[in-house]
């Protein structure tokens, strides 16, 4: 398990929070100590944890939990999102041709990630070749052509050239047709202005598309300043992470290398050649955090948004505000998936008359009107009824339907429109549907007393 002793500190930190009566300031502070006392011992830089911890507590004592979701989910949100923003952005190495330069110091563990990485694009079906251009460590030639017949790729070296720029032209042409190429460069103890000529050679030479920098995280936060350096000097695509499997600093090494922004995209997690994982922050984080339930989490969250969504919208048209940028959507729900169709469903207007069995006919209906409101402007929207026949033309046009589709769907938004009018002078429909809605889970306050 990668991460392991800042894995069980944090897991330790949740389930104080799952086996709390109540959340509130004395916890949040307590947990917060226990992330910050975790991450430093997992050599982030202190500063950073620091200011990552006061962001965390500021956040779980001042923002209000979204509707549906409890003050217990809302701060284990808080830290699941703070903890993925450490790591930085995402990026992924594209699956396609192309050419890539791995570059980095001695012993970091390129010509183990080249191996690596040819299994990972062979396993995604693209044919693959090994260059050996690293002219400084002869065993680098025998290391990465083993690595070649193991996974049976392409090789190309030349063990008595010394010039890395030649072997690349060669490499070049013995591969030619090969659709993903990874060159092994040599390395050095710093990064020396040799070094950096050198890379930058072999990077035109090849045409990289890529320049990855592998970095050995058993140097903890000292991976920062290496991966800058190196991202200064030569620029690189991303930062391969090796060896997180031993070693207690590897949150050290990944969030310095995040903080110099140069996006890390895969891990190295063991010496096999299947031992590299795509980096992916989120995904990392809730394997680190132990939450299979998170998922189920945030998909709450995004329900809670969208229960507030439909609350304003109902809001809106028991208030008489109709126009077409409600029945958008009213229609953008009705076309969803999940409970927010239900409740959707109870807003009077455009699903007033859908009868079980036309459902289908109707969805689709509904994502043409969809497809059609998109090419009106908004004033269009707004006022429906300055929709004359020379809008309607350049409207149906736009959406790609005929003329009578749009009037379709003018006719039906003023029929739901009419619909919703006599919906809102009725008393008792009205306390009603408050009751229907109240019942589904909608709170909607104020409303009720009317
Ligand atoms: N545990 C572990 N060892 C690794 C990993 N990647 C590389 N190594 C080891 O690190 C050492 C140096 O690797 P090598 O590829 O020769 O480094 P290079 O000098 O940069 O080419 C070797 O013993 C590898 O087996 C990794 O992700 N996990
Ligand atoms: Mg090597």
């Amino acid at each position: 398990m990668v991460l392991e002793k800042l894995g069980d500190s944090l897991r330790a930190a949740l389930r104080k929070i799952a086996g709390a009566s109540y959340v509130d300031e004395a916890l949040i502070k307590d947990i917060v100590r226990d992330i910050q006392r975790a991450l430093l011992q997992a050599d982030v830089n202190v500063k950073l944890a620091l200011s990552i911890t006061r962001e965390l507590q500021r956040r779980a004592l001042e923002e209000a939990p979204p509707a549906g979701m409890s003050p217990r989910e809302h701060v284990v949100r808080i830290i699941y999102e703070e903890l993925v923003r450490i790591l930085g952005t995402a990026r992924e190495v594209p699956i396609q041709k192309q050419k890539i330069l791995l570059v980095g110091l001695y012993g970091q563990g390129k010509t183990t990630t080249a191996g690596k990485l040819g299994k990972y694009f062979q396993k995604k079906g693209l044919s693959v070749g090994f260059i050996a251009a690293d002219v400084h460590r002869p065993a680098a030639y025998d290391q990465l052509e083993q690595l070649a017949d193991q996974i049976k790729v392409g090789f190309y070296g030349d063990r008595k050239e010394k010039d890395a720029v030649r072997i690349v032209r060669a490499g070049l042409k013995a591969l030619e047709g090969t659709d993903v190429l990874v060159v092994d460069s040599s390395g050095r103890h710093a990064l020396e202005p040799d070094l950096i000529a050198e890379i930058v050679a072999v990077g035109k030479a090849l045409g990289a598309d890529e320049r990855l920098l592998v970095i050995d995280a058993t140097i903890g936060q000292q991976a920062g300043p290496q991966a800058k350096a190196f991202h200064d000097a030569v620029g690189v695509t991303g930062v391969i992470v090796t060896k997180l499997d031993g070693t207690a600093k590897g949150g050290g090494a990944l969030s310095a290398v995040a903080e110099v922004r140069a996006p890390i995209v895969f891990v190295g997690v063991g010496e096999k050649i299947d031992d590299l994982e795509r980096f992916e922050p989120p995904r990392f984080i809730s394997r680190l955090l132990g939450m299979g339930d998170l998922e189920s989490l945030l998909e709450k969250a995004q329900e809670a948004i969208d229960e507030k969504k439909a609350e304003e919208l109902t809001r809106k048209i028991m208030a008489g505000k109709f126009t077409l940028h409600e029945m958008y959507e009213q229609i953008d729900m009705l076309t969803g998936m999940g409970p927010m169709q239900r409740i959707a469903s109870l807003i009077p207007g455009v699903a007033g008359k859908v009868q079980d069995g036309e459902m289908e006919n109707t969805q689709a209906k509904l994502r043409r009107f969809r497809v059609i409101m998109d090419s009106m402007t908004d004033e269009e929207m707004t006022d429906p009824k300055s929709v004359k026949a020379s809008r309607v033309q350049r409207i149906a046009r736009g959406a790609g339907v005929a003329p009578r589709d749009v009037k379709e769907l003018l006719r039906h938004y003023e029929m739901s429109r009419k619909a919703i009018k006599g919906f809102a002078g009725n008393r008792k429909m009205r306390r009603q549907l408050l009751k229907q809605l109240a019942d589904s889970g909608v709170d909607l306050g104020e409303l009720e007393d009317k």
